[in-house]
């Protein structure tokens, strides 16, 4: 199923035609409404008019989230505030809050691309969808929101947060496709599980999970506590939100609208783009976005991209799941860590939760990783050896991953901290 077929399989030339002309326009209005891109543009000698090939993408400047700050709020506006229709800002995990800005047509657009997410997805116009983002600044659940409507759902808008009321309106409104983050439906699954709802008493069919990096073990693990498929998309803020890229139902990759979005893949060192196929940080364009068309954004996301094409029959491009962002990474022993890396073997090992949290500490002038892990009530009040071994067991394999020594700890169910938006998996205590 498509939500717009014409776009989403089109041929690879008339695509990069339509982006060529898209390209042309968004440089152009940007050229002449944004001062930042226009100071930009004539320290490097870029001709607004004078863009010809797609090739020439390399000779643009980057964007970054300190180009946000520094114009915050309304500075890279590229339309007067008359003419923007919604607000929305950035999450602000790590720094100080940025805002974007949405025309009439851009919330049309952003619509059609969250309805393009959720029919790959598997959502019609016969679903009910619940949608347990926040609604707010955070873009989360009205993007996604305006794009159920559209495909003619019924939509619970519920928000974040009440996880009773949740799985109560889950059952009574018979939900069949639940939104949220993979980490908020893993405490959804637990919390149906401890409290004895059995299954059946759900109609959920779907679940749309996006807004942080998780694992396969992880969407493994929450399919088969909710019986669903459950499905990756992505987006941020900067760009438009979510409805930047998803998955289809085949699961292994994420469809980018690059119809609406030109997508590079650079090494964030050389900042030049690494060869087909390898990991590097993504970088974006906007293509069709009015008040706020953005070049070059470094997202700070890593991924590869997917040249094969999928057997849903898209030609849009996939990308890799993220595997984390490179103000994730954690430099431990001159090694690179990232988080998916520790969660992909902790959902390998019997006995543990799939709930846990890295510390990081910083004895002399070494760096010391922790991690907690919560195991089973029954091991972890009764069977010391059992401890014993599980504990053995993780640092083994996390050696042998990372190649570094890592501590581990066993800690009571629960006791980590829940989140009901973005997990927070990283505590780091150095000081840097
Ligand atoms: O999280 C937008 C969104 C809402 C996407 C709902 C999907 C669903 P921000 O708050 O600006 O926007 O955060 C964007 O979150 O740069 C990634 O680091 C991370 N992120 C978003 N989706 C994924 C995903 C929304 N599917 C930042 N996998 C991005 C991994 C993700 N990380």
């Amino acid at each position: 199923m498509y939500w717009n077929q014409a776009k989403e399989c089109m041929n690879r030339e008339d695509l990069k035609q339509l982006q060529l002309e898209r390209l042309q326009a968004t440089i152009f209005r940007v050229a002449t409404n944004v001062p930042f891109y226009r100071h930009k543009f004539k320290e490097l000698g870029v001709d607004p008019d004078g863009f010809r090939s797609l090739d020439e993408l390399r000779s643009l400047p980057f964007t970054t989230k300190q180009d946000l700050r520094d114009n915050y709020p309304y500075g890279l506006f590229a339309v007067p505030l008359r003419d923007v229709v919604r607000v929305h800002a950035s999450s602000g995990t790590t720094g100080q809050a940025t805002v974007v800005g949405y025309t009439r047509n851009d919330i049309k657009t952003w619509a059609n691309l969250t309805a393009r997410v959720l029919t790959a997805a598997g959502v019609t116009n016969d679903d009910v969808v619940q949608i347990a983002f926040g609604y707010g600044l955070f873009t989360g659940g009205f993007g996604l929101h305006y794009g159920a409507e559209l495909v003619g759902a019924s939509v619970i808008p519920i928000s974040s947060g009440n996880t009773r009321r949740q799985i109560q309106i889950m059952q009574d409104f018979r939900t069949t496709a639940l939104i949220c983050t993979p980490s908020y439906a893993l405490l959804l699954a637990d919390s149906i599980e401890e409290a004895g709802i059995p299954l059946n008493s759900f109609s959920l069919k779907y679940g749309l999970f996006g807004a942080e990096p998780w694992s396969e073990g992880m969407r493994q693990e929450i399919q088969k506590k909710l019986n669903i498929i459950a499905t990756d998309n992505y987006g941020l803020s900067e760009i438009m939100g979510p409805g930047v890229a998803g998955e289809c139902q085949q699961r292994n990759g994420l469809h980018i609208n690059e119809d609406h979005f030109l997508v590079e893949i650079i090494d964030p060192e050389t900042l030049e783009p690494v060869a087909p196929g390898e990991l590097g940080e993504l970088v974006l364009t906007t293509l069709t976005k009015e008040a706020f068309p953005i070049i070059r954004y470094r997202t700070r996301d890593l991924t590869r991209l997917i040249e094969e094409p999928c057997p849903c029959g898209r030609t849009l491009r996939r990308m890799e799941r993220i595997t984390g962002r490179t103000d994730d990474m954690l430099i431990v022993k001159g090694v690179n860590v990232y988080p998916s890396q520790i969660e992909n073997i902790l959902f390998d090992i019997e006995g543990t939760k799939p709930h846990y949290q890295i510390v990081v500490e910083r004895e002399g002038r070494l760096d010391k990783i922790t991690v907690l892990v919560e195991v089973m009530e029954s091991i972890f009040f009764d069977e010391m050896r059992k401890q014993g071994e599980i504990i053995n067991n993780i640092k083994h394999k996390l050696a042998s991953e990372l190649g570094i020594g890592v501590e581990v700890r066993l800690v009571e169910e629960k006791s980590l901290e829940r989140s009901e938006g973005k997990a927070k998996r990283i505590v780091d205590k150095r000081k840097l």
